[in-house]
């Protein structure tokens, strides 16, 4: 263990970060010489919702990239139904059964997130989401969070240490506004000090009403006020956004946007985004419910051979242009007019096909798309 509580790279490599019984299995296995060749799959029985976004495939080729396996997965940004499988492992047993703990954490946690920054892209239509959630997590897997929530449809993320290729955005704390002896000195010194290309959201809530701070704020130059109301104080939440525009609108601060944040959720999403600009979202995407995710012998010593309710036989998933997606055993073609959501990802053990986090975007987008329209 490190400064911090958590697990070294080296250790989630080596596989020494795992459940215990699959320890137990690698040395009984091995006792007895036996390590037959199977297939697995990660499918989920359940969703949150209708349909997920499938994301963490890139940690799982890391992991993988090296242990005597093959890897076909759908790729990450990938929109997939329950049952689905989204990830197959073809090798002996006992070289990799170490690995199910790191790789199921992998993908239940990111494709959670994904998710919910996925619902919460398709529920705020035209209006910007960013991701303010990464302090509701450990920081050591702030940079997962966020390019979950970027591959889910954010537009932008608040933690520094994201990957790059997107928007670090953020506006200022309370504390910060508490510095000063009044909020306009704080807005003023925020003002002078940031680069210009930083929009000037001024925050409007810490001593008094959001309609009073959002004019005072205007009259600063703020290009949007943050409202991010305590609830101890929200009587009704929508009733001070509208009043915080019409006063804004009232006396000619039309162009100044509203930025709303402070426990937002999906059903606040949809509630406000006819009189809310942009949402600062935390623990609704940070704090997402993990895709329940498990890896299951499908095929044995060649034979397809599964669980009771999980499916025997490796599958292929099929696509057609409209997102609709079919479910068949992986030997044979698929109907016509659809394309195979599975490909190869690790070959012999070698990495062929890397993740990237950019197409993983672009490939959610396409069907977030059909999604909103359906
Ligand atoms: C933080 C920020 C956002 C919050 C977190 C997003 O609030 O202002 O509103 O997370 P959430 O959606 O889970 O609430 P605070 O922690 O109140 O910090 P500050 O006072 O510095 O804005």
């Amino acid at each position: 263990m490190g400064t911090f509580l958590t697990v070294s790279d080296e250790a989630i490599k080596s596989g020494e970060c795992t459940d215990i019984y699959f320890i137990r299995t690698e040395e009984a296995l091995q006792h007895d010489k036996i390590n037959p060749h199977v297939v697995m799959e990660v499918t989920a029985t359940s969703l949150p919702d209708s349909w997920a976004v499938f994301c963490g495939l890139a940690d799982v080729l890391s992991l993988l990239d090296g242990v005597p396996v093959t890897v076909d997965a759908m790729p990450e940004g990938t929109v997939f139904y329950k049952n689905e499988p989204v990830l197959r492992i073809a090798g002996k047993y006992r070289d990799f059964c170490r690995y199910e703990t790191a790789i199921l954490g992998f993908l239940c946690h990111a494709s959670g997130v994904a998710t919910a920054a996925a619902y919460i892209r398709i529920a705020a239509g035209n209006r910007q989401v960013f991701s303010f959630g990464s302090r509701r997590q450990h920081p050591a897997i702030a940079t997962m969070i966020e390019r979950a929530a970027w591959i889910g449809g954010v537009d932008g993320v608040s933690n520094t240490c994201a990957p790059e290729g997107m928007p670090i955005v953020g506006t200022m704390p309370h504390a910060f506004v508490m510095c000063y002896k009044k909020p306009e000195d704080a807005w003023r010194a925020f003002d002078r000090t940031a680069p210009k290309s930083v929009p000037r959201i001024m925050l409007c809530d810490t001593f008094c009403d959001e309609k009073s701070e959002s004019l005072r704020a205007a009259e600063c130059g703020a290009t949007a006020v943050r409202l991010d109301t305590p609830r101890s104080r929200r009587g009704n939440m929508r009733a001070i956004i509208d009043e915080v525009r019409w006063e804004l609108d009232c006396h000619g601060h039309n162009d100044v946007k509203i930025f709303l944040s402070g426990g937002v959720t999906r059903e606040d999403v949809v509630a406000y985004r006819d009189c809310v600009d942009a949402f600062g979202v935390g623990g609704a995407i940070a704090n997402a419910p993990v895709i329940d995710f498990s890896l299951d012998i499908v095929e044995i010593g060649g034979e397809p051979k599964a669980k009771r309710g999980k499916r025997s036989g490796a599958k292929q998933v099929y696509t057609n242009k409209d997102g609709e997606h079919v479910m068949l055993p992986l030997a044979g073609k698929g109907p016509k007019g659809t394309a195979p959501l599975i490909e190869n990802f690790i070959a012999d053990g070698k990495v062929v096909q890397d993740s990237w986090m950019q197409a993983a975007r672009e490939r959610a987008s396409k069907s977030l798309l059909l999604m909103s329209h359906s």
